[in-house]
C-alpha cells in the first residue's frame, strides 16, 4: 500500500472506546496535546499504545508508524514505555488558535471562515444580487431543527434541464469545504453576464449548491469543539454523533464503518437513520434530472470516486478515471497543486455508507468526492484562512468541468449485450439504446455501428435504424467462420460536439463477436489433479500447493483466502503454502522464489481460445507481484500476459484472448509465478477455476484453402491455385471446399477476394 501521511479520520476502531472521554458541553481543550508518530512493532505494542492515546490520527490503525494524539499526562505515560516515537505536532491547542477565524462580521467567505448564520446570510446576498438566476431552497431539517439550505442557480427557461448537486461540510470540522461551495455560487452568479461559458452552463443546467449539509455539527465545531466531525445525535450512552458519511443506504454496514457510537466513523443504528442523510436522500430522489454529485471534504488533496465500500471497480471506472484525471490536470493548472485521483477504497480506505456510493449506485449520478487542502496532517483541518481563496480557485474549474461533462453526456447502452458468438452464415441484429442527459437531444443519424472482420482492417459504418423510445437496431451481415467480428458504437447530440463511444475507449477497445460454435476446451477447478506442475527456484517456504485453503489474516484483513473462488465450484485451489488455522501470518506465506505453477500442455491449434482464471493476491509491502504468462512452444519461451501487483484481498477474474499473446498451437502452456525475493514481506497468492473456451467452426473456415483448420501462409499456394484453376484445386485438395476462398463473402471466389485473403494473413 502507498504510504500516505494523513489523519483525516481520527479515532477509528473499537479499541479506542475506553480511551475517549465523553463529549462535554464545555469547549474542548487541546492545549498541550501532542501528536506523536509511534513506531509500533507488533500487535501487543499496538494494544498498549491504544490504552494510552486519546485518539488515532493516522488513517489506518495498525502495526507500523502510527500517529496518535496524547494529552500531557498521556505523553508522560508514553515516554515511560520503551516505544519509540517522534513528535509531529507540539501543541494541538496552539495549532487551533493559529487558524482561528477573525470573527469580523461581513467578511468575505474567501478571506476568513464564516459562522453558520453568516454563511446563510451570504447565500441570501447572492440571491439578492440575481433573483432572476438564484433562489434559496430548503433541503430539510437537521436533527437540531436547523434548515439544511441550498442555493439553486439556473438561467431563464424551464423544461427539463440536467441538474447537478454539490455540497460541503458533511464533516463539521472540514471548514474549507464551505467556502469551496460558496465560491461556485459566487462565480456562476457574478460572472453570468461576462463569461459566455459560465452563462451557458447556468442557462442549461440546474445547479443545487449546499455549503453545509451538517449544520448542527458545523455550529458545534464553532462553539464547542473545533475538531468535531459527526452530526449531533445523542446516542444515548453518553456519546454523541453519527458519521453522516457512513450513514447512506447503499451497502450500508459493510467495511470501513464502525458500530461503536463513540467512534468517529460510527455508521448509526440503521441506514439513513439521520435526518440530514434522509433529507438529502429524499431531495435527490425527487430530482431524477440530477446527473452529477460532488461531496466535498478536507483534507489530503484527493479526487475520489466510487466505490468506497468495495475494492471492486465501478462499472463506469473507465469514465471516472477519464474525468478524474482531467480534473487532476485542471486543478494543477491553477496553482500547481497536486491532487491524487482514484476510487475511494484503494485511494484512502474502505468506507461503507459513504454518500457517493449511494448517489452513484442508486441515484445514477456521476459522483465524486474531494479532499481539499492541505495535503498533510499539519495543519490538517486547521487550514489557515489565507489558503481559502487559492483552494476555492483551484478546484473550481474541475467542478465546473464535471457538470459540463455529465450534463452533455450521451449514453450508449446495449440492452441485450453483444452475442457471445454467432453462427457462421447467419445474419444477426444488434440493439442499441442511446439516451441524452438532456442538454441536447441525440441526433438519430449519428448512431453508427462500426464493424470489421479483420483484426486491423478498416471499420465499416452502418447507420442504425431508430425503433423509437431511444432504441435503435442494426442488422449485421452473415459471415463465414474465421476472425471474430469487432464492433463499437458511436453517437452524438444534435449540433455535433463530442462523439460518445461504447466502449468509451473505442476503437482501441472493441466488442468481439466470434463467429462459430462456442465450446469449452479446458476446465479445471482444481478439485482433481489435471496435470499441473510446480517449479521452484530459491523457495524456502510457501510453494504452490493444491489444497482447501486455511485463511490467514494480517492487519484485520485476509492474507491467504479462507475459501477458494466463491464464483466457482468445489473447495480446492492452488495457494502459496497452506496456512495454519490461528497460526502466524508470516509462517504460511511465500518466502523466496519464484514458485511457478505450470499448466499441462494444451492442444489449441488453429482455434480462437479465450482463457479465464480467478486469482488472489496479497502483499503487505507492495514490491511483489503475481505474473501470468503463456507459451506456444511447450514452455521453451514465455510471453507476459498479466501482472497483478495490487493487494486485492478478494478473488477476481482475469481473462484474455490467447491470440493477442501467443499462437494458438498444440503446445500451449500457461504459467502463474510469484516470488517474495528478497524475502521481506507477507506475500500470498492463489489461483482457481482456469477455463479455456474455443470457437469450433463446425463448417467452413474462411481462408483455410488447404483445410488444415488454420489460416496461415501454407494456404497461399492453395488460394492461388483455387483462383487460377478451380479444377486443378479440386484435384489437389479433394477434401477441401473451394468456397473457403470466398473471403469477402460475396458468394464467389474471384480476384475481389485477394485483398481480403491477404488481410487474413497479415496480423
Ligand atoms: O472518511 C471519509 O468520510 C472521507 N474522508 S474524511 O477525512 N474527509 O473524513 C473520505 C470518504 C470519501 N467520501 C465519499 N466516499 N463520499
Ligand atoms: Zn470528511
Amino acid at each position: 500500500m502507498r504510504e500516505r501521511s494523513g489523519w483525516m479520520l481520527a479515532a477509528v476502531g473499537g479499541a479506542l472506546l475506553g480511551a475517549i472521554s465523553p463529549v462535554s458541553a464545555q469547549t474542548a481543550d487541546f492545549d498541550g496535546h501532542r501528536v506523536v508518530r509511534v513506531d509500533v512493532r507488533d500487535e501487543q505494542q499496538l494494544a498498549h499504545l491504544l490504552t494510552i492515546a486519546s485518539d488515532v490520527w493516522s488513517e489506518n490503525t495498525g502495526v507500523g508508524p502510527l500517529d496518535v494524539r496524547v494529552a500531557p499526562e498521556q505523553f508522560a505515560l508514553l515516554a515511560a514505555t520503551d516505544l519509540k516515537f517522534d513528535i509531529m505536532v507540539e501543541d494541538v491547542g496552539a495549532l487551533i488558535a493559529a487558524a482561528e477565524p477573525s470573527g469580523i462580521a461581513g467578511v468575505s467567505p474567501f478571506v476568513d471562515y464564516l459562522p453558520y448564520d453568516q454563511v446563510l446570510a451570504y447565500l441570501d446576498a447572492l440571491v439578492a444580487l440575481r433573483p432572476d438566476l438564484a433562489s434559496i431552497v430548503s433541503v430539510g431539517p437537521s436533527l437540531e431543527n436547523r434548515t439544511i439550505t441550498a442555493i439553486r442557480i439556473t438561467g431563464p427557461g424551464g423544461g427539463a434541464k440536467p441538474g447537478v448537486l454539490y455540497h460541503g461540510c458533511q464533516h463539521a470540522r472540514e471548514w474549507v469545504t464551505v467556502p469551496a461551495i460558496l465560491y461556485i455560487a459566487d462565480r456562476l452568479i457574478r460572472d453570468y453576464d461576462t463569461d459566455p461559458y459560465l452563462r451557458e452552463l447556468v442557462d442549461e443546467i440546474e445547479w443545487i449548491l449546499i455549503p453545509v449539509v451538517n449544520p448542527d455539527g458545523y455550529v458545534y465545531s464553532w462553539t464547542n469543539n473545533r475538531l468535531w466531525r459527526k452530526n449531533r445525535r445523542n446516542n444515548g450512552n453518553g456519546t454523541f454523533g453519527v458519521d453522516l458519511n457512513r450513514n447512506w443506504g447503499y451497502q450500508w454496514g459493510g467495511e470501513g464503518a464502525s458500530t461503536n457510537p463513540n467512534a468517529e466513523d460510527y455508521r448509526g443504528p440503521s441506514a439513513f437513520s439521520e435526518p440530514e442523510t434522509q433529507a438529502l436522500r429524499d431531495f435527490i430522489l425527487a430530482r431524477p434530472n440530477l446527473v452529477a454529485h460532488t461531496d466535498v471534504h478536507s483534507y489530503s488533496q484527493l479526487v475520489l470516486w466510487p466505490w468506497s465500500y468495495t475494492v471492486a471497480l465501478p462499472p463506469d471506472q473507465y469514465e471516472f478515471n477519464l474525468v478524474g484525471t482531467t480534473k487532476e490536470s485542471l486543478i494543477e493548472a491553477v496553482h500547481g497543486s497536486n491532487y491524487v485521483v482514484g476510487p475511494t477504497y484503494t485511494t484512502i480506505y474502505p468506507a461503507s455508507g459513504a454518500s457517493i456510493d449511494w448517489t452513484y449506485g442508486v441515484a445514477n449520478t456521476l459522483a465524486f468526492a474531494y479532499e481539499l487542502r492541505p495535503d498533510s496532517p499539519t495543519p490538517g483541518f486547521l487550514l489557515p484562512a489565507d489558503q481559502i481563496l487559492p483552494t476555492c480557485e483551484e478546484v473550481f474549474p474541475a467542478l465546473i468541468y464535471q457538470a459540463d461533462y455529465a450534463s452533455s453526456k450521451i449514453r450508449i447502452d446495449l440492452p441485450n449485450g453483444v452475442p457471445t458468438s454467432v453462427l457462421p452464415g447467419a445474419a444477426w441484429t444488434l440493439h442499441v439504446r442511446v439516451t441524452s442527459a438532456g442538454r441536447d437531444p441525440v441526433d438519430p443519424a449519428s448512431v453508427i455501428v462500426h464493424s470489421r472482420t479483420a483484426a486491423n482492417g478498416p471499420f465499416t459504418e452502418t447507420v442504425a435504424t431508430p425503433l423509437g423510445n431511444d432504441l435503435y437496431e442494426v442488422m449485421l451481415p452473415p459471415r463465414g467462420c474465421g476472425t471474430p467480428t469487432q464492433i463499437y458504437i458511436s453517437a452524438a447530440a444534435v449540433g455535433g460536439g463530442t462523439t460518445f463511444l461504447n466502449p468509451p475507449q473505442a476503437p482501441a477497445a472493441v466488442y468481439t463477436v466470434p463467429i462459430g460454435v462456442l465450446s469449452v476446451a479446458f476446465d479445471d477447478n482444481f478439485e482433481t489433479d489435471q496435470g499441473w506442475t510446480v517449479q521452484n527456484t530459491a523457495v524456502t517456504a510457501g510453494a504452490w500447493v493444491r489444497v482447501d485453503p486455511n485463511g490467514t489474516t494480517q492487519g484485520g484483513g485476509p492474507a491467504q483466502p479462507e475459501d477458494d473462488n466463491p464464483d466457482g465450484t468445489g473447495t480446492f485451489c492452488y495457494v502459496t503454502g497452506q496456512g495454519t488455522p490461528g497460526g502466524a501470518v508470516g509462517a504460511a506465506d511465500l518466502d523466496g522464489g519464484p514458485t511457478r505453477l505450470l499448466s499441462p500442455r494444451l492442444a489449441l491449434g488453429g482455434q480462437y481460445p479465450t482463457v479465464s482464471y480467478y486469482r488472489w493476491f496479497y502483499n503487505d509491502d507492495g514490491d511483489d507481484s503475481l505474473i501470468v504468462e503463456a507459451s506456444d512452444d511447450d514452455g521453451a519461451s514465455w510471453t507476459l500476459v498479466h501482472t497483478i501487483d495490487t493487494s486485492g484481498r478478494v478473488w477476481s477474474r482475469g481473462s484474455f484472448e490467447l491470440i493477442n499473446y501467443v499462437e494458438p498451437t498444440d503446445n500451449v502452456r500457461l504459467r502463474f509465478s510469484v516470488s517474495d525475493n528478497p524475502n521481506n514481506s507477507v506475500t500470498e497468492a492463489a489461483v482457481d477455476d482456469v477455463q479455456i473456451t474455443v470457437f469450433a467452426c463446425g463448417g467452413l473456415l474462411l481462408g483455410d484453402l488447404n483445410c488444415d483448420n488454420v489460416v496461415n501462409n501454407f494456404d497461399i499456394d492453395a488460394f492461388v491455385l483455387a483462383l487460377v484453376s478451380p479444377a486443378a484445386y479440386a484435384v489437389q485438395y479433394p477434401a477441401c471446399d473451394i468456397l473457403a476462398g470466398d473471403v469477402n463473402e460475396d458468394g464467389v471466389l474471384d480476384n475481389f477476394d485477394i485483398d481480403a485473403f491477404v488481410g487474413l494473413l497479415t496480423p
